[in-house]
């Protein structure tokens, strides 16, 4: 080991500051509390602070700083979406997504790369083009292309999949990027800290206090606190917490994996998605392969990684690129997806007042962290939901207006 670095550890002087500041105690009562240190909740604090001037917040943890859903994601951002409400919202995402590395003085590593969502059927090529008529409508860079230009984007595509299921097009979405998601976490919570927000890591919610049908308080591991106002994200501990004040929702939480692959060479630049093969990639800055798969098939809360999809997931992607046959998979993770059966998030006020919900954001809630975090802040607020919100409402399950767009959740989720 070298000696500069043993003396570091050592030492009991860094030159550079932490992240963010330790509080030793929790305060007896704040304005708000955000259960959640994920993207979304530090996302709300940030715009909290920076937009309304309420700095008298804190961020409750069970674990450390993105450890959630936020730290496990394979980063994709892309506003292709099918309802009028979902292609808004997304796209609203993305206008934020360009000065995040800027506001935050840290790079994101925000990168545009353009995203295919691959046809191998009349079905899929039917429902792009259905998607691509929406986007353009409001503005978005959506197009049906032919398997030419997808074979132009990803030379080493084999386009007839080993004879199973040739591509016969794609929704080209030229938007489509990643970043850097622990990196985002941390912005925005330093970003919140900076402006005097609290963040409590390991401190977990065991309960929150009602009283006339508002909400008072919250109970966690490390005592209570009074507040007449919480914001939950806590994605796959939504049902938890929701059991907490009595509230029922239609949310089901299942495992989605992801693994990557050791580093390569830079070779492919777009972001490939196959709704038939049930598989995605795409590449990092690092030059690893992070690839996913579809939700597993059982309800459970378990963050667990099984051969089984390592298995599926590889099988498929050989049908995509035989040459990675001899590439090694580095790692494989999992974490808690919250889902509704429409595909669309639950974001809003509640039946309980002062009690605001950002959950139901499944298998696609990382590219929305920047609008959440703007829309939840302004929700708490002002005690209104935001009009880019409005068609997400709990309420809209009691009056089966779903917002649906499976169509456009990614690998057929
Ligand atoms: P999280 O980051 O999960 O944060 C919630 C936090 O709440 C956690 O840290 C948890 O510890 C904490 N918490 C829970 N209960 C309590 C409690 N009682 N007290 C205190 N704290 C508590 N989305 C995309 O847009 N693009 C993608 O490419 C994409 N890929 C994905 C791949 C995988 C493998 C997974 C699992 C998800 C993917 N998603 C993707 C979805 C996305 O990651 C999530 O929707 C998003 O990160 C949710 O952010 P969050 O802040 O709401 O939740
Ligand atoms: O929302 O684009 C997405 C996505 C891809 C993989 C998981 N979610």
């Amino acid at each position: 080991m070298p000696w500069r670095l043993l003396k570091f550890g050592l030492s009991e002087h860094h030159p550079e500051p932490r992240m963010f500041t330790r509080h030793d105690s929790l305060k007896p009562s704040y304005d708000v509390v955000i259960i959640g240190a994920g993207g979304h909740g530090l996302a709300a604090a940030y715009y909290l602070a920076r937009d309304h001037g309420i700095t008298n917040v804190c961020v409750l943890e069970q674990g450390y700083l993105g450890g959630g859903n936020t730290g496990r994601n394979t980063t994709i951002i892309r506003s292709n979406y099918l309802t009028p409400e979902g292609v808004k919202f997304y796209d609203a995402s993305i206008q934020l997504w360009q000065d995040l590395s800027q506001d935050f003085n840290l790079n994101l590593f925000y990168s545009r790369r353009g995203h295919f969502t691959l046809a191998h059927t009349d079905a899929t090529l039917r429902t792009c083009r259905w998607r691509a008529e929406v986007n353009k409508h409001y503005g978005i860079e959506s197009e049906v292309v032919g398997p030419e230009a997808v074979k132009k984007a990803a030379p080493s595509i084999d386009l007839n999949c080993g004879g199973h299921a040739p591509i016969l097009g794609a929704l080209y979405h030229a938007p489509g990027a990643v970043a850097r998601h622990d990196a985002v976490a941390w912005g925005y919570g330093r970003g919140a800290d900076l402006r005097g927000v609290e963040i409590h890591q390991r401190t977990e919610v065991l309960g929150i206090a009602l009283a006339g049908g508002k909400v008072t308080g919250v109970q966690t591991s490390r005592g209570y606190i009074a507040t007449g106002k919480v914001l939950c994200a806590v994605a796959g501990s939504t049902p938890r917490l929701l059991d907490m004040v009595g509230l029922r929702s239609p949310i089901y939480v299942h495992p989605l994996q992801a693994m990557v692959s050791e580093p390569l060479k830079p070779w492919l630049d777009p972001i490939l998605v196959s709704g038939s093969l049930h598989v995605y990639i795409s590449q990092s800055a690092r030059g690893e392969l992070i690839m996913g798969a579809s939700l597993d098939p059982y309800e459970v809360q378990s963050t667990r990684s099984t051969l089984d999809f390592a298995e599926g997931l590889s099988s498929h992607m050989l049908d995509l690129f035989p040459f990675l046959s001899n590439v090694k998979v580095m790692r494989q993770w999992a974490g808690m997806a919250d889902m509704t059966p429409d595909y669309a998030p639950i974001m809003g006020k509640t039946p309980i007042e002062g009690f605001y919900l950002d959950g139901g954001w499944g298998t696609w809630g990382f590219k929305a962290t920047p609008i959440c975090g703007k829309t939840m802040a302004s929700t708490v607020a002002h005690d209104q939901d935001h009009d880019l919100i409005t068609g997400f409402s709990l309420a809209r399950f009691g009056r089966f207006e779903l917002t649906g767009e499976k169509g456009a959740a990614s690998v057929g989720h």
